[in-house]
């Protein structure tokens, strides 16, 4: 009796958890997409301002509950000497959130250049990928279909895996949910799936 009434709590209460990587460049709007993700998911939580979020040295992490999946959001430092870091967690994640800043065109090669070598590591072998161009609220800022031909030749690279460009405000929240929920809906999939060859190692 004790075996089934636990079996029926875990099986309504217990979370299954998943490590989410936020990574993109320094300034893209990582911290900001993760506390607007937290503010609009968990019921309780009180954000801070926004507009008070400063540069992320290290990391920030976050949890966030989505139906039966609780996402623990990695929010990774993007500047440059703290990128060699990113793929000592690449082994442990189940999902990868990329953040450019739509607004600024003159470092878009540099984000595709850090978006292209995090994709070919192959710890992330058909890891999901949710690319977030953001700051969309900003009028002048490049459309999906630019940023889509800046990094077409990642195409190939990107492979079978799951992958969506979405478009974002980190800031309004605009497109936060949908990206959110794509990316839930990828990770349990996964989980039914074959475990990939770095968990077998
Ligand atoms: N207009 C606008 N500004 C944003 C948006 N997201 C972030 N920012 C601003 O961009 C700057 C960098 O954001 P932050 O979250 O610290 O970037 P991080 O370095 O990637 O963590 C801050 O001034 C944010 O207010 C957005 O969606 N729209
Ligand atoms: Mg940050």
């Amino acid at each position: 009796m004790y075996t089934l009434l636990s079996g029926l709590y875990k099986y309504m209460f217990q979370k299954d958890e998943y490590c989410i990587l936020i990574l993109g460049l320094d300034n893209a709007g990582k911290t900001t997409f993760l506390e607007q993700s937290k503010t609009r998911f968990n019921k309780n939580y009180k954000g801070m301002s926004l507009s008070k979020i400063t540069t992320t040295v290290g990391l920030n992490i976050g949890t966030v509950d989505v139906g039966k999946a609780r996402l623990m959001f990695w929010d990774l430092g993007g500047q440059e000497e703290l990128q060699s870091l990113w793929d000592k967690y690449y082994a442990e994640c189940h999902g990868v959130i990329y953040v450019i800043d739509s607004t600024d065109e003159e470092r878009l090669s540099e984000s595709k250049r850090a978006f292209e070598k995090m994709v070919t590591s192959e710890a992330l072998d058909g890891v999901p990928i949710l690319v977030l161009a953001n700051k969309q609220d900003v009028q002048t800022c490049l459309s999906i279909p630019d940023i889509k031909t800046a990094f077409s030749d990642c195409t190939s690279k990107i492979g079978r895996r799951d992958c969506l460009t979405q478009a974002c405000s980190a800031l309004t929240g605009q497109g936060v949910r949908e990206g959110i929920e794509w990316m839930v809906k990828c990770v349990v999939r996964n989980v039914h799936r074959p475990p990939r060859q770095r968990d077998i190692t």
